[in-house]
């Protein structure tokens, strides 16, 4: 079972002031943070970071949204990081989201859902092998 997923922050929640509240979320549900940064992405690196989307009809949409503001990127470690934080952010969504989740409370819409949550082990280390080299994390 793997200990570490990768999340961001997106660009809406981080404008909106939010993301004190979801880091905080975050930590009281037992994730320790293991590298973070704030920055902002062209389209072109949204674009690599979704490639798995690209021909779904919202790719174009979703690279310019990802791109349209400073995120939050982090490396997260807990016992079952994957799930449980898959859990605690809620469906994509937020109109399914359960109550008490991150994207219930922050999410705008299904593009901006607050925040992403990597969808298995191997993606975890993909994505944040995407935004952090090994002397970035702790
Ligand atoms: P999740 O982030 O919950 O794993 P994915 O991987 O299916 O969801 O989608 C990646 C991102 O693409 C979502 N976080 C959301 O911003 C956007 N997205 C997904 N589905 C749609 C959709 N039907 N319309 C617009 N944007 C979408």
């Amino acid at each position: 079972m793997g200990n570490q997923t990768f999340t961001m922050i997106k660009p809406d929640a981080f404008a909106d002031g939010h993301s004190g509240a979801i880091l905080d979320m975050i930590i009281k549900a037992g994730f320790s943070i293991k590298a973070m940064k704030l920055l902002r992405i062209t389209a072109e690196q949204a674009g690599q970071f979704y490639a798995v989307h690209k021909e779904r009809p919202f790719y174009n949409d979703l690279c310019n949204y990802m791109s349209s503001g400073p995120i939050i990127a982090a490396v997260l470690e807990k016992e079952n990081a994957v799930a449980d934080f898959r859990k605690l952010i809620g469906a994509t969504n937020p109109a399914d989201a359960a109550e008490g989740t991150v994207r219930k409370l922050f999410a705008k819409s299904i593009e901006a859902n607050a925040v992403h949550g990597s969808d298995s082990d191997e993606n975890a280390h993909i994505e944040s092998d995407f935004y952090f080299s090994k002397l970035e994390r702790v």
